[in-house]
């Protein structure tokens, strides 16, 4: 059953009555996002590497909707991640992206507070359950975060001179904004011809530093069927293209705010 949610504006359910929605579960004591204070996080040794299968293909991204909440990018199948800890194999469904209206707000986890200009979302879902029945399983899900911050003026005079690796990075994300204003439309879907990897997007960013703890979908119905893993050192976007978001796509701030912790433990890699 679908009933009209919202995060600001003028909806039937805005995000303070999420927990009132039929058949949802907002209102639980799982629910994410959550800030995560460092000096809480507790080193958990097992949290080692993760495996990504296809990852590095330039193929997997389908197409592109605007579902009126975030971007979406319909993985093909193949598209698979294990280690981290997870304890099963998952299959890579989709990606999406929150962000806000300037690059001061948009992530929707924070650590110790702070607040990063985006977050990107990999959902996963375990092989070996339908994804009716992992929504209803306490880790039927695996939600990868990456925190997405503008390149520093530094580090782009640093790429551009040198011509780093980080080339090919601002290459994927240039790709993928340039389908931005195809899908303005709420609803509206794009096919996707450019060459985009997963690697290529996530860049150089270091994936064995990350936070791990359970909790839910950060969006209705709320499911607390995620495991969710937030990582360490954030994806660097030029900032002209990360503003292609609130400004191509005709809504910003989707991002839900901070949930209680009510007890969880957030675990931490070593380093
Ligand atoms: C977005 O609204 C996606 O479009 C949803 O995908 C997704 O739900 C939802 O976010 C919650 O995901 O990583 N932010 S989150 O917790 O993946 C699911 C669909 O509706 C089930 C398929
Ligand atoms: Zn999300």
């Amino acid at each position: 059953p679908s009933h009209p949610w919202c995060y600001h504006d003028h909806c039937e359910y805005t995000q303070s009555e999420w927990s009132r929605l039929p058949n949802a579960y907002c209102g639980g004591k799982s629910q994410s996002p959550i800030n995560i204070a460092k000096s809480s996080a507790v080193t958990e040794e097992k949290l080692g590497a993760f495996h990504f299968e296809k990852f590095d293909d330039k193929h997997v991204i389908e197409k592109i909707i605007n579902t009126g909440h975030t971007v979406k990018c319909i993985l093909k199948e193949g598209v698979e991640v294990s280690g981290g800890g997870l304890g099963h194999v998952f299959s890579t469904l989709q990606l999406h992206f929150h962000w806000g209206a300037h690059d001061s707000e948009g992530s929707e986890h924070t650590v110790d507070s702070k607040r990063y200009p985006m977050e990107v979302h990999i959902v996963n879902k375990r092989k070996d359950l339908t994804l009716e029945k992992a929504l209803q399983t306490t880790d039927g899900l695996a939600v990868l975060g990456f925190f997405i911050e503008a390149t520093s003026a530094k580090e782009k005079s640093r790429s551009s001179s040198e011509q780093g690796a980080s080339l090919s990075d601002m290459d994927a994300w240039k790709k993928l904004t340039s389908y931005l204003s195809a899908i303005k439309n709420i609803s509206s879907e794009v096919n996707v011809t450019e060459e985009i990897s997963i690697d290529d997007l996530l860049g150089s960013v270091n994936r064995e530093s990350y936070y791990r703890y359970n909790g839910s979908l950060t969006t209705p119905s709320c499911n607390q069927a995620v495991v969710w893993t937030v990582f360490k050192e954030s994806i660097k976007v030029d900032e002209t293209l990360m503003m292609m978001f609130p400004n191509e796509i005709g809504y910003h701030n989707v991002f839900r705010s901070a949930q209680g912790l009510h007890g969880r433990t957030v675990y931490t890699t070593a380093a």
